[in-house]
């Protein structure tokens, strides 16, 4: 049972007991804990990248499927794939830790167990393509990012001149690259044959699994073309949506956990929203019944994928960057203002809305959803952050629905304003005495568009790079349109610039 807990400030010692296999009975009775013995588990699933969002979205559902059929197969074993922080701190409380689901000044504390092994790739005595190989595991699973795919936003397919694809060929015991781990882990499983693991990404990003697919097979071509052909055979890549909005690990989680748990020490604790999602395409194989757990299974994830990239990303982004303009620090703290709120509403009913495959009442509750979700104050979700590499972001999130209103003839006052708005923060973070950080992996030969002085040449420099926005259609008037934005957020301010924009049915919500 999980109980909904107000935080009251424990007794707070300077040896605090650690959370542990042993401190586990010492919880207060309203923190959540595994049902099963943690020790108990075997380990079914390998998975890359145990960062916070893994931990508060796939650990935690599969505790739940753990719990629901006492199936104790799916222990995981977590890899971090850089930094040992986690690792350590996971290893001295047995690999337990804490995820804090935060709603309206209230927490859903549990204690999550559902990790058997928590490993650090650079320093693993194993190797993770042999633990990849282990016949007892039945899933790989991954959360990386994007970057971590090595995939080329121009072709599509692996990029093959990347020095981790270079140091991985040669090093096929001690791969860095998770495509690298995934191909030489594979090679391993079918030199000792039998049915290989599915693997199955969990990365927020378009056709997720399938691009996985692609570069692992394009990386293995260059190594072996029939383990390539085996790979493209034999192993599945199903595609996934993810959706959980999880807070960034900061220094003082660690001092808040230790007052729900009663306590207890838990150097590793992870905040979230209640809200979650994990729609994941069918596979063959044996598997956690996550089902259990919140998560669906579908034959195709495209339609879930477009609806969360555009309505909750997409509108991620046009708050991030409209709100930094506007000198907020959270995506909660912009989408409370009342009139980047109502524009956030405007841009996922009239814009990103009637791009998907969703029946107005659906898109109606999910709007109010992500609303109530944007606004949640106990998430701390830094503007910076989410408005980070936006040139690798503009396309699914933004663009693609953008083409499909210009070509229904629909208007797009949200999507110029975003665009807009990521040209002047971008052009502000170049200045000599920048006060606001926009880190984006193509900083470099985007610098030379920025002219403060020419906002409409500095549109048009930028909405010509088709890497970052792909082949636009109407481009003049939409040169035309960021320019003009770009201007006026330089002259009026954020507001009056947004204000401008609303249409009277939103504009009547702001106060
Ligand atoms: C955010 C996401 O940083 C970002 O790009 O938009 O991390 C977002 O919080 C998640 O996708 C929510 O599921």
């Amino acid at each position: 049972m999980r109980v909904l807990m107000k935080n009251t400030p424990s007794r707070q010692t300077e040896f605090a007991p650690r959370l542990s296999a042993n401190t586990l009975g010492r919880l207060p009775v309203g923190v959540a804990r595994p049902g099963f013995a943690p020790r108990s588990l075997a380990t079914g699933i390998l998975h890359l990248g145990c960062g916070s969002f893994h931990r508060a979205h796939q650990a935690l559902a599969t505790q739940h499927a753990i719990d629901a059929c006492s199936d104790p197969r799916w222990g995981i074993a977590a890899v971090a794939m850089k930094r040992p922080t986690v690792v350590d701190a996971l290893r001295a409380q047995d690999n337990l830790y804490t995820t804090l689901l935060h709603d309206n000044g209230q927490a859903s504390v549990e204690v999550v167990g559902a990790i058997t092994e928590a490993v650090h790739a650079p320093s693993d005595p194993i190797g993770i393509p042999k633990r990849i190989a282990h016949p007892d595991i039945k899933l790989v699973t991954l959360t990386v990012t994007a970057g971590g795919y090595g995939v080329s936003p121009v072709t599509g397919r692996l990029d093959a001149d990347c020095r981790s694809v270079h140091h991985d060929l040669r090093h096929p015991r001690r791969p860095e690259s998770p495509v690298g781990m995934l191909a030489h882990g594979l090679a391993a499983v079918r030199r000792r044959g039998g049915p290989p693991p599915v693997v199955l990404s969990c990365d927020n990003m378009c056709g997720n699994g399938s691009k996985l697919r692609g570069a692992v097979i394009d990386f293995a071509a260059l190594h072996d073309d029939h383990l390539a052909d085996w790979i493209a055979r034999n192993v599945q890549f199903p595609n996934s949506v993810v959706d959980r909005i999880v807070q960034p690990a900061t220094p003082a989680d660690p001092a808040a956990a230790r007052n729900w748990l009663g306590g207890l020490e838990d150097r590793t604790p992870v905040s979230a929203e209640p809200f979650m999602t994990w729609t994941i395409e069918d596979f063959d194989g044996e598997r956690p019944d996550w089902e259990l757990a919140g998560a669906r299974f579908v034959s195709d994830v495209t339609d879930h994928e477009l609806a969360k990239l555009r309505l909750l990303n997409g509108t991620h982004m046009l708050l991030a960057y409209l709100g930094g303009l506007a000198g907020y620090r959270t995506i909660a703290e912009a989408s409370a203002d009342p009139v980047l709120g109502a524009l956030a509403r405007q841009f996922m009913v009239c814009e990103q809305g009637p791009t998907l495959a969703l029946p107005p009442a659906e898109l109606a509750r999910t709007v109010d959803e992500l609303m109530r979700r944007f606004r949640n104050p106990a998430i701390c979700q830094d503007l910076t952050r989410v408005g980070r590499n936006g040139s690798d972001k503009m396309v699914a999130r933004v663009v693609a629905a953008l083409c499909d209103n210009i070509a229904a003839d629909r208007p797009t006052p949200g999507a110029i304003l975003l665009i807009a708005a990521w040209i002047r923060w971008f052009t502000a973070s170049r200045a000599a005495d920048a006060v606001m950080e926009l880190i984006d992996p193509r900083e470099n030969s985007l610098t030379p568009l920025v002219d403060a002085a020419d906002p409409h040449w500095s549109a048009q420099a930028f909405l010509q790079r088709t890497d970052v926005f792909g082949p636009l259609p109407d481009r003049e008037r939409l040169h035309r349109q960021v320019g003009d934005a770009l201007a006026e957020l330089a002259r009026d301010g954020v507001r009056a610039t947004v204000r401008r924009r609303l249409s009277p049915e939103f504009e009547g919500s702001v106060e």
